[in-house]
């Protein structure tokens, strides 16, 4: 694979619905888009990176910056023998994982369509159907959340996931259990919490939920190890983890018994495979989390699911949730039963419609 362009667009998309988590309210999204060519393939990648460094430090315009500047100089001309070896052509570059990701998953696509296979089958998964959830925002009372996961459940979602913070989780917690008293549930905090607030969180145990995602600080698997050990609630590591060092870390410590994978945050297929083999290994189960995505990176997300070791529903869900129209054809659908049928196709599964692209596109840069 001769790497021979590469083209940054910029998107702007309107969610369907604000989002609210710990960090903040989301409204519209600015997302960057990877189109890459090699050898007369095109490939697709998304950068998953928020408006604002609140989930992790990235953000659309510092993503922007080292790609064009320091990744694209690094890659150029290059010539590769598959999409995994992207990640040794640029070791200079601290962090940054989403910005690499978005650029690694475009020659993930390449790949697959030049060996005419899914890229499901060629990163090695092994499910042609995947378990959905979904994560619901933050919302003004317990009752809108409430007639909200009503309407989610209706729908087939086999996981309900509640964004909480200070003041806005026990009630709301303990309304969803009463209503549903059997579905799995789980929060994720963001966190929103410090240990200061053990006492506070081990309220929790009494709801039997599936799992606690994140509810300390976003680089501190430490603390979170002395909070399992205080808590029975399976924590769920998400910001936490950026790579498969990590993972055995966070694992060796006791500091969750869930991981969380998304492409993004651990730098793009390569590196989300090596995470999924170190909790395969351990016996930790992962799901695929999500990102407010674009049809493009929820098509990269639903390939790296079909992993042996995604046995936990994800929160990627259709399209229809977020956007009046996705820019993959077809959309992203969910059966009655809450699942994903994955595209027997080779590449991402979904046709990209570049000319809804071209008219969401903000800025270009071409290389
Ligand atoms: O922590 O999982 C998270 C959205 C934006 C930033 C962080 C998170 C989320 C979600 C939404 O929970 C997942 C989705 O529906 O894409
Ligand atoms: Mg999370």
């Amino acid at each position: 694979m001769k790497i021979e362009s590469i083209t940054l667009r910029e998107i702007h998309m309107k969610l369907k619905s604000p989002f609210e988590t710990s960090f903040g309210v989301t409204h519209d999204r600015r997302i960057i888009l990877v189109e890459a060519k090699s050898d007369g393939v095109t490939g697709w990648g998304e950068v998953t990176a928020g408006e604002n460094p609140h989930f992790n430090s990235e953000t659309t315009e510092t993503a922007w910056h080292v790609i064009s500047e320091f990744i694209f100089p690094s890659l150029i001309g290059k010539n590769i023998s598959t999409a995994s070896e992207i990640p040794a052509l640029i070791p200079a570059i601290r962090g940054h994982q989403m910005a690499k990701a978005g650029v690694e998953n475009a020659f993930w696509d390449i790949e697959a369509q030049q060996k005419n296979l899914p890229l499901w089958k060629l990163l090695g998964g092994t499910q042609s159907e995947i378990a959905c959830g979904v994560s619901l925002g933050i919302r003004e009372s317990p009752e809108a959340l409430v007639s909200r996961i009503e309407q989610e459940l209706r729908s087939g979602y086999q996981r309900i996931k509640l964004k909480i913070k200070p003041g806005k989780d026990l009630d709301y917690v303990a309304a969803a259990r009463k209503a549903f008293p059997k579905i799995r549930l789980s929060v994720d905090a963001n966190s929103a919490y410090t240990l200061q607030d053990v006492e506070h969180l081990r309220k929790l145990d009494a709801f039997d939920l599936l799992m606690m995602e994140q509810p300390l600080a976003w680089d501190d698997i430490y603390s979170h190890a002395k909070l399992q050990s205080q808590i029975k609630t399976a924590i769920c590591l998400d910001e936490c983890i950026n790579n498969a060092q990590h993972a055995e870390s966070a694992i060796e410590v006791k500091a969750c018994r869930i991981i969380n994978i998304k492409l993004g945050r651990v730098g793009g297929h390569t590196e989300a495979r090596r995470v999924h083999d170190v909790c395969k290994n351990n016996n930790i189960p992962v799901w695929c989390g999500g990102m407010l995505e674009a049809g493009i990176g929820r098509a990269h997300n639903i390939a790296m699911s079909t992993l042996p070791g995604f046995t936990l529903p994800g929160d990627v869900s259709a399209s229809a949730r977020y956007w009046d129209e996705d820019i993959i054809e077809p959309e992203v659908e969910v059966t009655p039963r809450g699942t994903i049928m994955v595209s027997p196709q080779p590449g991402l599964g979904y046709r990209v419609r570049r000319e809804r692209i071209e008219r969401l596109t903000v800025r270009e840069k071409g290389f």
